[in-house]
């Protein structure tokens, strides 16, 4: 039986086009969408205003040709591993600090020295300054990572789970005070006056909970998403270190996007790093009353013996002799 064929007329012509067209950009988008997974890992909990703003702006921005994931609480590549994940084409993104840096690339450490940078808008200048790049450099060619943008994480202060008075770092003489793993923490901790000891952050509410520590040092809206207020009674306000963290993206991946794309990476980590710096510094007003409120004690150490003692400590150091000449002027200088 022989099947009649309709005539193809030019308003069904029309339309077979603009079906053809629909459907060849419908697989073209999800193709690429579907080709282009951005797997971050990191150490922040999921309520961090840093994993927040990753999901909910820089997803959000690159969703046209990539799908971001986000992996918390170090639950894919333990703290301290992620850069070199990346390294191994086994990780795309994270979230990574200066002190994990300086372990590849000895200058960083100048940004993880105590009291050096001033604010949150002094970190954004530092990261924008041109004696930048070459560390940048340093860090693709040697581990394939390109830093996007600064995070703000927040003034460090010290947290314990002790109710000694703590005015100078004399008080904190044979403290127990958890630090993350890398070098430059853990002198950080010395500089403080206390005993450091290398703990992964996952591992910090159980090691204060137990004993284990005397206590640790992070920004305030961090002690509230990890609920350290529950095993500790005190936090010193020592504010020893303006804290930072970078966007970072595998070189490798970058590359390979349009120039399109890489701009909307670019403007996507920028837009997610402002994003979550306002809402780290608001929580940084606020969250001193909530552990007030909570039972702790919160209250100032004698801010002057802190940081003169850790910038002694930092300029008597063989870190200050790996610094560039004349970083530190600049970076004071900005
Ligand atoms: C920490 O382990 O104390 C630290 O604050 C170090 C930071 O660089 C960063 O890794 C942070 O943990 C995590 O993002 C958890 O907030």
């Amino acid at each position: 039986m022989e099947t009649k064929v309709p005539a193809v007329t030019p308003h069904l012509k029309r339309m077979l086009t603009v079906a053809t067209a629909a459907l060849v950009i419908g697989m073209s988008t999800m193709a690429s969408a579907a080709d282009l997974k951005l797997r971050m890992s990191a150490s922040a909990s999921a309520t961090d205003q840093r994993a927040v703003a990753m999901t909910e702006v820089f997803g959000a921005e690159v969703a046209p040709f990539a799908d971001f994931e986000g992996h918390w609480n170090s639950s894919l590549f333990k703290q301290g591993t992620d850069l070199e994940a990346i390294a191994r084409g086994n990780l795309d993104m994270t979230i990574t600090s200066a002190q994990e840096l300086a372990e590849f690339v000895p200058e960083f450490s100048i940004f993880s020295a105590g009291y050096v940078h001033r604010d949150a808008e002094h970190q954004k200048r530092v990261f924008a300054a041109d004696f930048m790049d070459p560390l940048k450099e340093q860090v693709e060619d040697l581990l394939n990572v390109k830093l996007l943008s600064v995070m703000y994480l927040g003034r460090r202060h010290v947290n314990l789970r002790t109710d000694q008075d703590v005015k100078t770092p004399a008080d904190l003489n044979g403290v127990k005070l958890r630090m993350p793993g890398s070098d430059a923490w853990q002198f950080l901790g010395r500089a403080l006056g206390a005993n450091p000891t290398p703990m992964a952050f996952a591992e910090v509410y159980t090691g204060l909970q137990t004993g284990a520590v005397d206590g640790q040092d992070n920004p305030l809206p961090t002690n509230k998403d990890a609920k350290l207020y529950e095993v500790t009674k005190q936090i010193v306000l020592t504010g020893h270190l303006v804290d930072l963290n970078y966007i970072a993206i595998s070189k490798k991946v970058f590359d390979s996007l349009t120039p399109e794309q890489q701009a909307i990476v670019q403007k996507a980590a920028d837009d997610a790093a402002e994003s979550a710096r306002q809402k780290q510094l608001k929580l940084e007003d606020e969250l001193a009353q909530f552990f007030i409120d909570k039972g702790l004690r919160v209250y100032e150490p004698d801010l002057q013996a802190f940081q003169s003692t850790v910038q002694a400590a930092y300029l008597e150091s063989d870190y200050s002799k790996q610094w560039p000449d004349g970083l530190l002027e600049k970076i004071n200088a900005l």
